[in-house]
């Protein structure tokens, strides 16, 4: 099947030297998967910002903060028969796994959607706390009312989890706190509710039984989870076969929610389908990409810090026409425009079983 996006002709958007570090002595490495949000008549992007110190021949280092906040890089010789630096977002010494960068989120607008700026007043968001010490990251944003809900990864030597903020003005924001805890990421809340409660997919990690799949949960509050299911596996000899993952909150269509998500291959590549939720119970799903409906083939997603990868996490929505932001190679943020009637007709209905991923 044929690839549907219609990607930027300004890509990459935006790139690592467009942003300045958040302290002296770090560089920005990386820029990836933004939240997306309007607010006061702009488009708004929540990028993920990844930075290390600058790296020197023979030396390893990267930035962790301690629980009360303050910045300390660990450095270690890369000779170190102890380390093992296989996988370039991930640091393995003596059986002790890091990331070799730090992530906070920052906040940049725009009035036409392809050019954005850091307003002169913005501050980085921080990770804080002992679930933050390893950083924040690919955040949702799901605005319900007048609140903004944000939900990102939080990452510590304690594990990886879902925290969410709140914030109604985007000045003062409510640490909620981790709503999913280890291991779990991926987590986009439904823009409304459904039968009285909210809605969440997130994608918990089982990897000795089960494996990386997406679920559903329901609340009452935003804040406790419960009634979990289990809405699609990663599925044996296709493109989303080692995990996948929600990107941002389901869209609303006659036909029921659309969601857009990532998958990746057991050798790292990340494309992305969709599912086909129903509308009054969606721990139903109705459809799945066999194929996916964007995959990695220019140069800026074929090439970069960890290639061969399209993440999403953010999008906008207007009539029939998507407007996703997406992080390419891990490296720069790009644009597309996808659209719905379109995902919509690509999608194979007759499938319900494989869909959830059962095997046959
Ligand atoms: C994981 C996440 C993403 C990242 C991809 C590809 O799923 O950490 O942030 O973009 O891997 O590296």
């Amino acid at each position: 099947m044929k690839d549907l996006a219609q990607r930027f002709d300004e890509n990459p958007i935006l790139k690592p030297s467009d942003l300045r570090p958040s302290v002296e002595g770090l560089e920005v490495t990386c820029l990836l998967n933004p939240g997306v949000f309007r607010f006061q008549g702009k488009v708004w992007l929540l990028v993920r910002v990844a930075e290390r110190p600058v790296q020197i021949p023979g030396r390893t280092s990267f930035p962790i903060l301690s629980p009360d906040g303050r910045l300390e890089v660990l450095e270690f010789d890369s000779s170190d028969p102890r380390l093992d630096l296989s996988d370039p977002r991930v640091i393995s010494f003596d059986g002790q796994d890091y990331l070799t960068t730090l992530s906070h989120l920052r906040l940049l607008s725009s009035d036409d959607g392809i050019h954005f700026s850091e307003p002169a007043d913005s501050k980085p968001f921080m990770g804080s706390g002992e679930l933050e010490t390893y950083g924040i990251e690919d955040c949702r944003v799901t605005q319900i009312g007048e609140t903004y809900n944000l939900t990102y990864t939080q990452v510590s030597s304690n594990g990886v989890g879902v925290g969410l903020r709140t914030t109604t003005n985007w000045k003062n924001f409510d640490h909620v706190g981790m709503i999913f805890p280890p291991h779990n990421k991926d987590c986009a809340i439904f823009e409304e509710q459904i039968g009285g409660k909210y809605y969440a997919l997130h994608r918990p990690s089982s990897p000795e039984l089960g494996g990386n799949y997406i679920w559903l949960a329901e609340s009452p509050d935003l804040i406790h989870w419960g009634q979990h299911r289990c809405l699609a596996h990663s599925r044996d000899g296709y493109w989303d076969d080692a995990r996948v993952g929600a990107g941002a909150a389901p869209i609303r269509t006659a036909q029921g929610w659309l969601e857009i998500y990532h998958g990746a291959t057991k050798e790292n590549r990340y494309c992305l389908g969709a599912l086909l939720l129903d509308l009054d119970e969606p721990w139903r799903v109705l459809a799945r990409s066999e194929t996916p409906i964007m995959e990695p083939s220019t140069q800026y997603e074929l090439e970069g810090f960890f290639g061969q990868v399209i993440f999403t996490n953010g999008h906008l929505v207007d009539g029939d026409r998507i407007t996703m932001y997406y992080g390419a190679a891990d490296s720069v943020i790009c644009g597309a425009h996808l659209s719905i009637s379109s995902i919509l007709a690509s999608l194979d209905s007759n499938l319900t079983k494989k869909a959830q991923g059962a095997k046959a």
